[in-house]
């Protein structure tokens, strides 16, 4: 449908040099088309701010359907929203002040998303059907079409006792009570509030049921830093699909859109805080950015270009998924990364711009990722439809106003965590798990994640080897599927490490329910699988820890991860160490995939937080 009429074939298919010329737009319009919404028209909206402390810390959301338009040339969408809005109110508490929310389900049918699976992954042109607003011939999902509204909310990154965590299965019907308690006993952070039901989150997120939460401290205003508006800006970006009329005109009806080949809805339609490649106008000052990827899928590169170049020596970052890190690092050299569910909190120099300069943010990432880098000198140029990046823009900012305000950035931000110490380290409970794809016949594959345990030259089934120079462990898998008994009982106060290794093509944003962890390590893998080496259950590789002759990724661990993360990207050949101590509750938490459509499809575990005391009466 992005064909312009003097490109088409039949016009030109007689004159071999014509065809040439052909042939070269057809490429270049393979990485780009025109979009079919103006960017940049609309304001950045700013979520309304809901403050626990001028509420005695009781606060009332109500869950409802309601109306947004995502773009000025969009007719309004029917969405499901906290209080009714996308994004859901911003809340905001202090550390160390209880906040109790009444989530109020109001929710009521009929599910405001049309949810397909095109019959093809491409069009008739050979255009990736995801880059494409409408059903791309691909029937609305009755199933999804009949949900009326269960829901269940989980505030990710709260230490939330497990009563109150927002357990997949325990849902709460339209019209029944549930009243949350959250201590708020934590480091000041952005976290976020979402649904979490079973086997659906990817729906209900995506209809609107998302909102930031902001934990804040005195120590974070001892340091001067923006809280508030105007200098303090929440972002939470999102990709969304919009639906077509018979005319070919978008209705502004959500489509969340699969393919046969693409299990992850990767939608082309960058949306800021509820709006479509919205700007922001700013002050020449600094800037404190706090961001969220809040997309099903997409992974986000984010770069800051003005005039072309780019300008990423404005950003600094001084935060991530909870909280401050110790000093301000650059962002990377390519670009900010952000997968599903990860944050980080930037400040932006802008007080050297002069009036009417303007800054864009694009991004640079593939879908789905990888880990590929992106040379950020050619962000311009990062469209491309093979990659499901149709649309790189995601927001711009246009200076006004003269006043200059520059804050100086401090040098140390903050000194209450530290890595682990060797000692607790080297004692430290250790468990392995695997990420592996089952791919199916006729149906989206199944992402699942294989708990490890060390095998018995008594136990009998497949084996996954993992090969460290001299040294071979050889595992059996003892937990496949979310179902499956709980094998993780992690003891409160003591340290764990946790491996993730990843046997699939792609990049895992790793989330855990309740406390932070650090990542400790990268180690590039090889590996193979035998046929039939991926069961319903049952899992056979051998795994050398090394790097592959092929591999291109880095492996590396970006400055910015070296703080209190509660997601992690887990790349291809890859197997991530993170220590984490959990601290706080009892209880039974989940672990999972924050790709939702892989949460959702069983990339998705339990584990129970102990008591040391109760260790000793466990089976
Ligand atoms: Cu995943």
């Amino acid at each position: 449908m992005f064909f312009p009429a003097e490109a088409s074939p039949s016009k030109q298919a007689d004159d071999p040099l014509a065809l040439d010329t052909f042939v070269c737009e057809v490429v270049a319009m393979m990485r780009m088309v025109p979009p079919p919404l103006a960017p940049f028209v609309d304001r950045l909206p700013l979520p309304s701010r809901l403050i626990a402390t001028e509420h005695d810390g009781q606060l009332t959301v109500r869950i409802r359907a309601g109306e947004h338009r995502f773009h000025r040339d969009l007719p309004a969408s029917s969405i499901w929203g906290f209080e009714g809005t996308v994004p859901g109110p911003l809340i905001e508490a202090e550390r160390g002040q209880p906040v109790t929310v009444e989530w109020r389900n109001e929710l009521e049918g009929p599910f405001p998303v049309s949810d397909t699976v095109a019959p093809q992954p491409t069009d008739a042109d050979g255009v990736p059907v995801q880059c494409l607003p409408g059903l791309s011939g691909g029937e609305p999902e009755r199933h999804t079409a009949g949900l009326t509204g269960h829901t269940v909310v989980h505030l990710h990154g709260g230490l939330t006792p497990a009563s109150y965590d927002g357990w997949a299965e325990n849902i709460f019907a339209p019209g029944q009570p549930a009243v949350f308690h959250y201590p708020m006993d934590q480091r000041a952070a952005l976290l976020w509030y979402h649904d979490h039901v079973m086997g659906i989150t990817k729906f209900d997120v995506y209809a609107g049921l998302a909102g930031l939460w902001i934990v804040r401290e005195d120590r974070e205003r001892d340091l001067g830093l923006p809280e508030g508006p105007p200098f303090e800006v929440p972002l939470l970006i999102q990709d969304r699909n919009f639906d077509l009329d018979e005319q070919g005109r978008l209705t502004g009806r959500l489509v969340h859109k699969t393919d046969p080949e693409v299990m992850e809805a990767f939608a082309p339609f960058t949306v800021v805080n509820g709006k479509v490649w919205p700007v922001l106008d700013v002050q020449p000052a600094t800037y404190r950015l706090r961001v969220l990827n809040g997309s099903n899928a997409r992974t986000y590169r984010l770069v800051l270009l003005g005039d072309g170049a780019p300008e990423l020596e404005r950003i600094t970052q001084i935060g991530t998924d909870h909280g401050l890190l110790r000093t301000p690092v650059p962002v990377p050299a390519d670009g900010l990364l952000l997968a599903s569910a990860e944050r980080a909190d930037l400040l932006v120099d802008f007080s050297d711009l002069a009036p009417g300069s303007e800054l864009t943010v694009l991004n640079t990432a593939a879908a789905p990722f990888d880990g590929s880098s992106f040379p950020v000198a050619d962000a311009e140029n990062a469209a491309d439809l093979e990659s499901l990046l149709p649309y790189p823009q995601v927001l711009r900012f246009r200076v006004v106003g003269e006043a200059k305000v520059r804050r100086p950035i401090p040098r140390e931000l903050v000194t209450d965590y530290e890595l682990p110490a060797a000692e607790a380290l080297a004692r430290a409970r250790r468990r392995a798990i695997a990420l592996v794809e089952h791919e199916r016949e006729d149906e989206p594959s199944m992402l699942t994640m294989r708990e490890l345990a060390v095998a018995t030259d008594a136990d009998g089934g497949p084996r996954v080897s993992v090969i460290d120079g001299g040294e071979t462990t050889r595992y059996r898998v003892v937990a496949a599927h979310f179902e499956d008994m709980t094998t993780f009982f992690p003891m409160l106060g003591e340290y764990e490490v946790w491996q993730l290794i990843n046997l699939t093509g792609d990049t895992h944003p790793i989330h855990l329910h309740l406390d932070p962890f650090q990542i400790l390590a990268r180690h590039p893998i090889r590996y193979e699988i035998p046929e039939d080496g991926i069961g319903d259950r049952g899992l056979a590789a051998t795994i050398t820890l090394g790097r592959d002759p092929d591999d291109e990724l880095d492996h590396a661990i970006d400055e910015n991860e070296r703080g209190l993360k509660d997601t992690i990207r887990v790349n291809p050949n890859e197997i991530v160490e993170i220590a984490v101590r959990f601290t706080t509750f009892s209880g039974r938490y989940m672990y999972h995939c924050h790709i939702l459509e892989h949460e959702d499809r069983d990339m998705m575990r339990p584990f129970v937080t102990m008591a040391p005391e109760l260790m000793p009466f466990m089976a």
